[in-house]
């Protein structure tokens, strides 16, 4: 697993013929890290790196590079886009949310408070070459134990920023919860806890450009047209486009892509957790795909109506919708099969479901109403509204080693001990 981490961690190459050059005032000012975009050919990198600077990575015609302001200058006079990968942050009134880096920062730091029970992995890169951060929480945490894992990802959707500061406060409470809290030190024991914080950090960036929101829902990878995005929950690969749950139009905000995994973004989780199959068993039981906003609790299928279907027999829907009640029960969401809200399809869950027996859920954050704040709420809610699904984010870990424990059928365990 550990190999995982190294992905898509390439440096290509670090042209700097400007080392020699004579120390000009410039030269001396702060190099800092942009990103610049166009550069697909051999000639455009010896372009970029011509100047001085130096190329750290590149994907899909977007190269990292540390570059002086004078030579950032230069790169721009040549014709590419270039910006500081930093972008402004959080306008100062939602200060209390973390950006891509303040997230970064964070999960290293507990990676380094906490080493023996937290590792920070990679799932690769986004489209525009931003790491996807991996989190694993688990007692012996280098090994790969026979445990029940889990799996809560967030931040599909760019807006949807209060879902990094539940990844964020999950991380929080296992690892500060361990030898303190018995019920979590118990379950960092006796599982391994997978959590993937930010699953559109370009689209997440790219809302915050400017100083203002700018109510982007897609990743930002250009699709034709002069379009820019997929939406990566209707770019998975069960019944992919199948049931006008999801558009063709490339505008449209629901656009699922011109094929299933399409994305970056959604190859590398399905890689992943196609990575935890072990001897043909789906290692990952449980999962949560963190959205705002509602209040719900929604579990498949997303793509039909009808409450069983392919794959999704009767004691089975009866165990999504028992736990999907029970967790309702700490936090107050509503509990329904996805499609009650509307048809999906090629979303995250029921492709989970579908293809590899977990029993995976949406969970729709606060508000519940666009007059709280919609996709935008206030800082001040971070710390309550992530608390809030504390107790339904340990159930289902609990839940993990046998879900149909949850409607008295555990004797389903023993005969069908995974459903794909
Ligand atoms: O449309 C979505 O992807 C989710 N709502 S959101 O407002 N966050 O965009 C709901 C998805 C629910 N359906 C499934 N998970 N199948
Ligand atoms: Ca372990
Ligand atoms: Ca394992
Ligand atoms: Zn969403």
């Amino acid at each position: 697993m550990v190999s995982f981490a190294v992905v898509g961690v390439v440096t290509l190459f670090a042209v700097n013929p400007a080392d020699a050059s004579p120390a000009s005032p410039k030269y001396q000012q702060k190099s800092g890290p942009y990103v610049v975009r166009g550069v697909d050919s051999a000639a455009d990198r010896n372009r970029v790196g011509g100047t001085g600077a130096s190329i750290d990575s590149i994907e899909n015609g977007a190269a990292t590079v540390t570059a002086t302001p004078d030579e950032a200058r230069q790169i721009e006079r040549l014709g590419f886009s270039i910006s500081r990968t930093r972008t402004e942050g959080f306008p100062a009134a939602d200060s209390g949310y973390h950006d891509y880096a303040e997230m970064q920062a964070e999960l290293d730091r507990a990676a380094k408070a906490y080493p023996k029970i937290m590792q920070k992995l990679s799932l690769g890169k986004s489209y525009e070459g931003r790491d996807l951060p991996l989190i694993k929480i688990s007692d012996n945490v280098a090994k790969d134990e026979d445990e029940p894992e889990i799996l809560y990802d967030a931040h599909q959707h760019a807006r949807e920023h209060l879902t990094v500061e539940m990844a964020l406060y999950l991380v929080r409470m296992f690892t500060e919860g361990y030898g303190k809290d018995p019920r979590i030190t118990r379950l960092v024991d006796t599982r391994e806890i997978w959590i993937v914080p930010d699953m559109n950090p370009d689209g997440g960036e790219y809302d915050l450009t400017g100083g203002k929101y700018h109510d982007w829902r897609k990743n930002r990878q250009p699709v034709g047209g002069g379009y820019k995005g997929v939406d990566l929950n209707r770019n998975w690969g069960y019944k992919f486009a199948c049931c006008n749950g999801s558009s063709s139009s490339l505008s449209s905000e629901t656009y699922h892509g011109p094929q299933a995994f399409s994305a970056p973004e959604t190859q590398r989780l399905r890689d992943f957790v196609l990575s935890r199959r072990v001897g043909g068993v789906q290692q990952i039981k449980a999962a949560i795909d963190f959205h705002t906003y509602s209040e719900l609790i929604l579990w498949p299928y997303g793509y039909t109506m009808n409450t069983t279907a392919a794959g999704l027999g009767s004691d089975q829907q009866k165990t999504f919708s028992a736990l999907g009640h029970a967790f309702a029960r700490s936090n107050g969401y509503t509990p329904e099969q996805s499609s009650s809200l509307y048809i999906t399809d090629g979303s995250i869950i029921d492709w989970l479901w579908a293809t590899q027996g977990v029993w995976a859920f949406t969970f729709e954050m606060y508000p519940n109403s666009p007059s709280k704040g919609g996709f935008y709420p206030p800082a001040s809610v971070i710390d309550a509204q992530t608390a809030r699904n504390r107790d339904a984010s340990l159930t289902l870990a609990e839940y993990a080693d046998c879900a149909y424990r949850v409607i008295g059928k555990q004797q389903l365990c023993a005969t069908a001990p995974s459903p794909r």
